[in-house]
């Protein structure tokens, strides 16, 4: 179990206290312990052996012995009462994006309904209308919520993209490893980085003959639990923790063409056979051939494309959103790479819930080739993290400088701070505002609220002119937490007049602005920050991620904020106070 399923379960038992009447102050301390568990970089698993449970931020006596029940017995009990007294879906139903438990309440005790099946029904039959803070329109934005609730749940379950490299990283060392390998490299969406991943695909270069240590290699790892077919030049298995790998062995002389054919995506490599074809030849796996059937091409990707006459083209791009145009005409962007980022601006401390000291911060981040960074532990309002108020703030200013005189100026330390957006859009800033050299804002609380409500919310901070930057704007976590409601074109909008930039947040289950949400704001001229959002040393390469996205959204180094010098960016906040 990791730390994610510990605090979805906390999650799960405070609604179901709530919805069974628990007082809401008892409520409170699940929930809160079960956000400053999700960024923790320290495996929960590990901490409750050593009996070092309460020393994380937010554990009290109570939740902690609901964690450890969790461990030991792979339930906590008190749930599953819980569940047992309330009607079966009551829980599903509060969960459907757009009900929340307020509304799960209200329809159970006004008109009975405890399932998503009858809630649709009532909604389309028009019996919700008359409740209080209902109407026509609620019920027809249900029915919509309703369906795409059902389309995702049938959907086979995604991983993170982070979680696929890991795995497929490991793999493809190993496979290096095998004599007579001459190549391995993933392809897919992994390769791509899409954010979240169906399955890995695998490729290996071998000479003609038997292959049968190289899938010896692959089938026979530890963390391999099922092996699903085993041919010669194509074998799948399952990882523990439930990840497909596919394996396929091409020749050497297809290499090219088979890593263009299966990095896909297929609506890419549909688009580029439909050229193809205009220029009378065929694109497969195995290379480009002519009208007579030779071989024109495939030994290099490079060669595939250019035997159709366009460019190679980053597998970021491939995705049929305008690259093959781009390619034929030399119009492709240069996007930025990892190495463009000069600076990190969002990263936690042991001053709230980071696992390391401002010190190792900056010194890890140095050595991580960083120029500047910004330490941006939580606001006040965030208790459960010992968030920051006036007077640790501006001690911790004063060990900022040490810090930063200790290592010799190498590295430029940003005064910072992870302003809370409050609820009605004030910024928990207030008395340290001159003191700071970089504010995120961020929200945290009080997610449940209206598209209307939420955006005008965040534009009443943005145009505060008290935030440099929206941190993880939309709130989401893949395949746990959907975004909030918001209206991110009237956000961007805010954002190009006050002179605000917008996050992307890297954690792995964050990536939070989307691709689709970056690219917007290319668009609208808002400039975008790569952000680590660390709460370790481990998690400053994070970056890694999040520059996936960036390159999906098409961004190049001049629309990155991070990527000017410290100098460069004191300017450009600079014009935003003046
Ligand atoms: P995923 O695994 O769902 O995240 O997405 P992909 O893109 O990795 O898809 P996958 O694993 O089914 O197939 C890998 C690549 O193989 C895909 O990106 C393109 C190629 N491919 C698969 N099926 C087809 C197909 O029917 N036509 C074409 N042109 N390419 C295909
Ligand atoms: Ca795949
Ligand atoms: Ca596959
Ligand atoms: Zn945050």
């Amino acid at each position: 179990m990791d730390n994610l399923a510990v605090a979805r379960a906390l999650e799960d038992l405070a609604d179901l206290q709530e919805l069974s009447g628990v007082a809401v102050f008892k409520v409170r301390a699940f929930r809160g312990a079960a956000r400053a568990i999700e960024g923790l970089s320290e495996a929960l698993a590990e901490l409750t052996r050593e009996g070092k449970l309460k020393d994380v931020r937010g554990v009290g006596e109570g939740v902690a012995r609901r964690i450890s029940e969790l461990f030991e017995t792979g339930t906590i009990a008190e749930a599953d009462e819980l569940r047992a007294k309330l009607p079966p879906g009551l829980v599903d139903l509060m969960n459907l994006p757009g009900v929340g438990l307020k509304t799960a309440q209200q329809v159970w005790r006004e008109r009975a309904i405890t399932t998503v099946d009858e809630l649709e029904a009532a909604a389309r039959a028009g019996k919700l209308r008359d409740l209080p803070r209902f109407g026509q329109k609620r019920e027809d934005k249900l029915i919509v919520a309703i369906e795409a609730w059902r389309k995702r749940s049938a959907a086979p379950k995604r991983r993170p993209m982070a979680e696929a490299l890991l795995a497929a990283e490991a793999i493809v060392a190993r496979m290096l490893d095998v004599p007579g390998v001459l190549a391995c490299e993933f392809a897919g969406s992994l390769r791509r980085r899409a954010e979240t991943v169906g399955d890995i695909d695998i490729l290996v270069s071998a000479a003609d003959g038997d292959h049968a240590a190289i899938i010896e290699a692959f089938t026979g790892a530890p963390d391999v639990v099922e092996v699903l077919g085993k041919g010669d030049t194509k074998t799948s298995i399952v990882l523990e923790g439930g990840m497909q790998a596919d394996l396929r062995v091409v020749p050497h002389a297809s290499w090219g063409a088979a890593m263009q054919y299966f990095t896909g995506s297929k609506d890419h490599n549909v688009a580029m056979r439909t050229l193809a074809v205009k220029k009378k030849l065929k694109v497969s796996e195995y290379g480009v051939f002519d009208a007579q059937g030779a071989k024109v091409a495939g030994e290099d990707e490079a060669s595939v494309y250019a035997a159709i006459g366009l460019a190679w083209m980053p597998p970021e791009l491939r995705e049929n959103r305008g690259e093959l145009q781009a390619a034929k005409d030399g119009t492709l962007p240069k996007l930025i790479e990892l190495s463009d980022v000069r600076g990190d601006l969002h990263m936690h401390t042991t001053e709230t819930d980071g696992k390391s000291t401002l010190e190792q911060m900056a010194e890890a981040a140095l050595r991580a080739g960083r120029s500047y960074v910004a330490i941006t532990d939580h606001s006040e309002t965030l208790a459960f993290v010992r968030g920051l108020g006036k007077e640790r703030l501006r001690a911790q200013r004063k060990r900022i400088h040490e810090v930063e005189e200790g290592l010799g100026g190498a590295i430029r330390i940003f005064a910072g701070l992870e302003a809370d957006i409050l609820a009605d859009g004030t910024l928990d800033v207030e008395d340290a505002l001159p003191e700071l050299e970089w504010v995120v804002g961020s929200v945290h609380q009080h997610l449940k609220m209206t598209r209307e409500e939420m955006t005008k919310r965040v534009v009443r901070a943005i145009e505060s002119g008290k935030m440099d930057c929206l941190g993880h704007p939309t709130g989401r976590q893949i395949g746990w937490r959907e975004p909030y409601e918001i209206d991110m074109e009237a956000v961007l909008k805010a954002m190009s007049r006050a002179g605000v930039a917008i996050e992307l947040n890297s954690t792995p289950s964050r990536l939070d602005i989307d691709e689709h949400t970056a690219r917007m704001a290319r668009d609208a001229g808002v400039p975008v920050v790569l952000n680590s959002d660390a709460h370790s040393v481990r998690e400053l390469s994070q970056l890694r991620y999040g520059i996936g996205i960036a390159r999906r959204a098409w961004l190049s180094k001049e629309h990155v904020l991070n990527t000017r010098s410290a100098g460069d960016l004191q300017a450009w906040r600079a014009a935003r106070l003046s």
